[in-house]
């Protein structure tokens, strides 16, 4: 979607405040759209914030605002306009047709689900990936198709008469039905295949990294079994599942690296995924990765639980795996400040103390990057996996 041969596409934000995510968070959450964007190869221009308990079910925005839109797209030439939440096939006409103020404007409307899906589709390699994202993208199309190509509507017929738009329409749906038949149908074929590799991997454990993506899970793959899986600081730089075997001193388990998971995660990506998932669904344990340099980390954990628990893997075994703490920073209070503690003012260590005391499951603070605690982090794993072990074969303990 993002035509990255020409000059660098310029894009602008829009967000609402309301009841269920204040000013704060909806910086937030616009500075993950901005790193999306961002990914896609956009560059952000502008954010537009308006307080609306409910978005606008023709605009999305009320007219003040889109008419502050549409005096700035003109302006600066704006090449996308994205919205953090998915706009109704209506709502994404309406829009189009209102920010553009005259026809030959190219602007794109976008929302924050046909962005993850175009990274998505940039980002995959292999022909599983390639196929998952394809089945995601139409099945998120179909519903769209009549009303997104509305202006057949107009050359319709009169009454009783099939309008030649309409089967226009008809044989897109058709066309994209087929499509979507076709790709379940390679994707059934592609599954059985996984299915028999996982199953002829043996006995071993089977520990999954799961998380937030960018929170460093590829880089503790690569730190654990030195092989080398693409880590960088963009979203979604994995996608496909990569499993290795890690021996931690004499116990041997296979470890697997896998796509992150992110707010909003569109229905269609995680219904298409579900082989790729397949892999988290039958581990034996799961290390959950979390970034606490990151503000919104406590959200992000509670995305990746609602996720896995969407999943079908929401009550295994975890390690809760706290990285990047060389990143990790706080606002320290002066003893005379007597405003109260907030979460912005835990240290390290305070931050280390409450989880601790309030979680049922292990978890470790590493900086996976800086190399640091990970002996600890070996420790904890190694403990949690002899003990998986020691359950499944209960006379062989001495084995290692
Ligand atoms: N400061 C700091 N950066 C880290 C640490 N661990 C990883 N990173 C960086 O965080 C970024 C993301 O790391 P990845 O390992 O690709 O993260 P991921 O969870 O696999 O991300 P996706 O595959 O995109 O979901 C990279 O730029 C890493 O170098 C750490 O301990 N400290
Ligand atoms: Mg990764």
């Amino acid at each position: 979607m993002f035509d990255t041969s020409k000059k660098q596409e310029t894009a602008v934000l829009v967000g609402l405040i309301n009841k269920s995510q204040d000013d704060e968070k909806v910086n937030e959450y616009l500075d993950e759209l901005d790193f999306l964007a961002d990914t896609a190869g956009a560059k952000i221009l502008k954010r537009f914030k308006q307080r609306l308990e409910h978005p606008d079910s023709r605009t999305f925005v009320g007219s003040g605002k889109l008419n502050d839109i549409r005096v700035f797209v003109k302006e600066n030439a704006v090449d996308i306009v994205i919205f953090d939440d998915e706009l109704s096939p209506a709502q994404q006409r309406n829009l189009e047709k209102e920010i553009k103020t005259d026809k030959d404007q190219k602007v794109k409307v976008l929302d924050r689900t046909t962005l993850i899906l175009d990274i998505f589709a940039a980002r995959a390699r292999t022909a599983h990936a390639k196929t998952q994202v394809e089945l995601a993208q139409y099945q998120y199309l179909l519903p769209r198709l009549t009303k997104m190509w509305s202006h057949h509507d107009r050359i319709k017929g009169g009454i009783g008469m099939k309008g030649a738009g309409e089967k226009e329409i008809e044989t897109d749906r058709r066309i994209v039905r087929d499509r979507i038949a076709l790709l379940k149908e390679r994707l059934t074929i592609i599954d059985k295949q996984m299915e028999t590799q996982r199953k002829s991997r043996g006995e071993l454990i089977r520990v999954a990294l799961v998380g937030y993506t960018n929170v460093g899970k590829s880089t503790i793959m690569n730190m654990l079994s030195k092989s080398e899986v693409f880590a960088e600081n963009k979203l979604f730089a994995t996608l496909d599942t990569t499993v290795r075997k890690v021996v931690i001193e004499n116990l041997p388990f296979l470890l697997s690296d896998t796509v992150g998971f992110i707010r909003k995660l569109p229905t269609t990506l995680v219904e298409s995924f579900k082989s790729t998932l397949d892999e988290v669904r039958e581990a034996d344990i799961l290390v959950h990765v979390v970034d606490i340099s990151h503000v919104g980390f406590e959200d992000q954990i509670n995305v990746v639980n609602q996720t896995l628990s969407d999943i079908g893997a929401g009550d295994k075994t975890t390690i809760l795996v706290f990285n990047k703490i060389d990143a990790f920073t706080f606002e320290e209070k002066e003893e005379d400040d007597l405003t109260p503690i907030t979460k912005k003012n835990l240290s390290l260590e305070q931050l280390k103390k409450s989880w601790m005391n309030t979680l049922n499951s292990p978890c470790v603070f590493i900086s996976a990057a800086g190399k640091q605690n990970i002996e600890e982090f070996k420790k904890v794993l190694y403990e949690n996996i002899k003990e998986q072990h020691e359950k499944r074969y209960p006379y062989n303990k001495f084995l290692y």
